[in-house]
């Protein structure tokens, strides 16, 4: 019932919007953020080799306190350990039937934005061209001297200096909590949110803002909220198309009815 209520919504949504959290992932073998299995969880028993005072420190802190400006300010080499841990990871995986299945829904409306919060580039990857990747990928990086953002797949740590000004060292080219996310990127998708008549949300808890905003704004002007979560993340409004399945198996089944 619910897989075909919304394929029949985004079939007749004239500015329909999709938004992708770390759950889109979940089935290619990569760590959500905040579920049992934890991102950080899994970092701290692999990347720190029990190394007690490494494991103190991390057992501590949790993906928001990593992610930060200040954090990178106060041990470059702790933050990139773990970006360097989570490439690896994510190299070795690959998109799911999830991703293929909105890039086919993509294809089949024409109108659809896309939006990920996800870092992992697995959307473009599996061929959504121009998703917008509001968090940024942590496979680019970006020179804290001259700005200079180029992939970069390789290890990184504090003394690897950007290859443009042989100077400055680097960061993730991603956005960390307390950071602007890239303008243009919130201009589009603002843009699409005056107009939106239906969201689809896909992996996501919700808890990180703008993202988190979208589907409320999206209500607020009495559209259309398709949520795909194999939890419940909140209590479904009366608009809402709460699908309670993994985007794996959703996905494709909404698309097959597109
Ligand atoms: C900003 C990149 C302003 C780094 C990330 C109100 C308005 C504006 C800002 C704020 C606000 N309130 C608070 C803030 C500050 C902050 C924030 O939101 N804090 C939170 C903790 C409360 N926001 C910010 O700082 C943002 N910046 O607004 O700037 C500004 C303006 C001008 C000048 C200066 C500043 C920046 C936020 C970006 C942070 N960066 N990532 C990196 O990845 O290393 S966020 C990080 O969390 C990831 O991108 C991740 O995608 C994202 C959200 O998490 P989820 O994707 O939802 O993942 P999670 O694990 O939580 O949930 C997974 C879900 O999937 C679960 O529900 C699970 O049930 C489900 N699931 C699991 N498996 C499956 C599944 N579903 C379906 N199928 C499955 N198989």
């Amino acid at each position: 019932m619910s897989i075909e209520k919304a394929a029949q919504i985004l079939k007749r949504a004239r500015y329909p919007l999709f938004l992708s959290g770390a759950g889109i992932s979940a089935e290619s073998g990569i760590p959500t953020f905040r579920g049992k299995e934890g991102l950080w969880r899994e970092h701290r028993a692999e990347a720190t080799g029990g190394r007690e005072s490494r494991a103190a420190t991390m057992a501590s802190m949790r993906a928001e306190d990593l992610a930060t400006p200040e954090a990178f300010q106060r041990d470059p080499a702790l933050v990139w350990q773990w970006y360097n841990w989570r490439k690896r990871l994510i190299s070795e995986k690959k998109p799911n039937p999830a991703h293929f299945a909105i890039r086919d829904i993509a294809h089949k409306l024409p109108n659809l934005l896309c939006a990920t919060q996800n870092v992992d580039g697995f959307h473009a990857l599996a061929g959504l061209e121009g998703v917008l990747e509001m968090h940024g990928n942590i496979f680019r990086t970006r020179c804290l001297g001259c700005s200079d953002v180029r992939e970069n797949r390789g290890e990184i740590d504090p003394e690897t200096l950007c290859v443009a000004c042989n100077q400055a060292a680097l960061r993730p080219d991603v956005v960390w909590f307390g950071e602007a996310l890239p303008q243009n990127i919130l201009h589009t998708i603002y843009e699409r949110l005056h107009v939106c008549d239906a969201i689809i949300v896909v992996g996501t808890s919700g808890s990180v803002y703008p993202a988190a905003g979208f589907a409320v704004e999206v209500r607020r002007r009495e559209g259309y909220v398709i949520e795909i979560n194999i939890d419940e993340t909140h209590r479904p409004y009366a608009n809402d198309v709460y699908i309670r399945a993994k985007a794996g198996e959703a996905l494709p089944q909404i698309c097959a009815l597109i």
